[in-house]
């Protein structure tokens, strides 16, 4: 790593703020930072301290530390110049930094230097980022976790699982004469059937927390005049939509993000759907179906007066999206309350009242991650993950099965492979994929005599 370059970029967001830090990494740092500062930088020691420029002008003055490497964020020798907020002073101070022999870091380059350094696995790396982006505190805790290695940790155990099983296979396929069975087969396979099972809970585990970190699509559709675009604006908090008491107002798509519990929701208006209408609303109805081929859940929104004659229309649009919630509205125009609002049952609301959107948002919630989800976060084991985890998982569990059918017929080659595509596949989300590992196993575990 001694031919790394040093990098510099302004850390803190951009605007004005009280305190403006510019982050150095690399070899040269201490170096770049002991000329600006015209000091000698102890390790993790605050010096306050003027920031010179190249013809000994005073830039700026404020704090500046030195954290040596390995015991850094990088893993590398990082200087941080905590000076004003301004954006002209940090400018002046980087530009500093750059005349001396540093260069303009790229977007996450110094948590790329954290991972190639093995400061942070790709996972950790990535929950940086998800945790600087989470919206509200259920998503920025579960991107702590991530980050806290929780989920690579379940990754590493099953990935480890596997490699003892990888060993064991490779091992077997050199004694191809003798059956499988007295080389250990049984305690074999149904140490595939336990890395199955922890496997597929792991991945919903990961399946909750990409939705929890990308949010869920959610569609808001219903005959015109049940109130959808209320509803919208209920939830947004804002007027966010047209609302009038003639139908066919909503002709075009409307999106707002809206969070529920900690869960983000991309809520889309659409125009209410019936037989009929202009051009236009024809076009709006259009789009409303085409957004619902993509939803993540439908939120039918039906005049709790008559739900029935509403529902009609909507049911054949709601085929084939992945969740369905029911919601009557307009519930303050109710002459009675039903007494027996069933769990599962249709959320009575009022847009205009704001009666029983409170049970609308828990319910939400849980459609978007589930029971298991309200119950992982009670039990703090919640965390986030990516699509790209999600799609390595679903490839490992697939040559897992794979492998397993292959070892039932005894074709160990065949299930090795298949074992070692899963095993790359949990590697890859990581980031901690080496050919050596399994060699290093083989060789130091096994001594088969030969
Ligand atoms: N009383 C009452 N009126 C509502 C409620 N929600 C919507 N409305 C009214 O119903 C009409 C249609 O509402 P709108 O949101 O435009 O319905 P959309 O066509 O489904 O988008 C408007 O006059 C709203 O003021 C509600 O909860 N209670
Ligand atoms: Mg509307």
């Amino acid at each position: 790593m001694a031919d790394r370059d040093t990098i510099a970029a302004i850390a803190t967001a951009p605007g004005s703020g009280g305190v403006g830090i510019i982050r150095l990494s690399g070899p040269d740092a201490r170096r770049v930072g002991e000329s600006i500062t015209g000091r000698p930088l102890r390790p993790r020691h605050a010096h306050h301290a003027t920031f010179r420029g190249g013809q000994g002008e005073v830039l700026d003055d404020g704090i500046a530390l030195y954290f040596a490497a390995p015991a850094s964020y990088t893993g590398e020798d990082v200087v941080e110049l905590q000076g004003h907020g301004g954006r002209a002073v940090l400018q002046s101070v980087l530009s500093r930094c750059l005349e001396l022999g540093a260069r303009m870091a790229r977007p996450g380059e110094f948590s790329e230097r954290a991972f190639l350094e093995g400061r942070l696995d790709l996972a950790q790396a990535e929950a940086v980022a998800d945790l600087i982006a989470a919206g509200d505190a259920r998503a920025a805790r579960a991107a702590r976790r991530a980050l806290d290695g929780e989920f690579s940790t379940r990754v590493e155990s099953i990935a480890q699982g596997l490699l003892e099983v990888r060993v064991h296979v490779e091992a077997a396929i050199d004694f191809a004469d003798e059956p499988l069975d007295t080389l250990g087969g049984g305690p074999l396979r149904s140490r595939m059937e336990e890395l199955d099972r922890g496997l597929a809970a792991l991945l919903a585990a990961a399946e909750r927390g990409r939705r929890l970190r990308d949010g869920l699509h959610a569609v808001i559709v219903g005959p015109p005049n049940a109130g959808k675009s209320s509803l919208l604006n209920a939830l947004a908090g804002r007027e966010r939509a047209i609302v009038t008491d003639v139908a066919g107002t909503t002709r075009d798509l409307l999106q707002e993000q809206v969070h529920v519990e900690g869960v983000e929701l991309t809520l889309v208006d659409t125009a209410g759907l019936r037989e009929g209408g202009d051009e236009i609303e024809r076009e709006g109805m259009r789009r409303a179906r085409g957004e619902l081929a993509r939803a993540d859940l439908a939120l039918v929104v039906l005049d709790a007066r008559d739900p029935e004659s509403g529902i009609a229309a909507v049911v054949d649009s709601i085929e084939g999206v992945p969740a369905t919630l029911v919601v009557h509205n307009k519930a303050d125009l109710l002459p009675r309350r039903p007494v027996d609002a069933a769990a599962d049952g249709p959320v009575l609301v009022s847009a205009r009242s704001g009666e029983g959107l409170d049970t609308l948002r828990a319910a939400l919630a849980r459609a978007v991650t589930g029971t298991e989800g309200v119950a992982a976060e009670a039990a703090g084991g919640e965390f986030t993950a990516r699509a790209r985890h999600v799609e390595a998982l679903r490839e490992a569990a697939s040559e897992l099965g794979q492998a397993r059918q292959w070892l039932a017929s005894e074709q160990l080659e065949l299930a090795a492979e298949a074992l070692r595509l899963a095993h790359d596949a949990l590697g890859a989300i990581t980031g901690r994929v080496d050919a050596d590992t399994l060699l290093g196993h083989i060789f130091s575990t096994f001594c088969v005599g030969k």
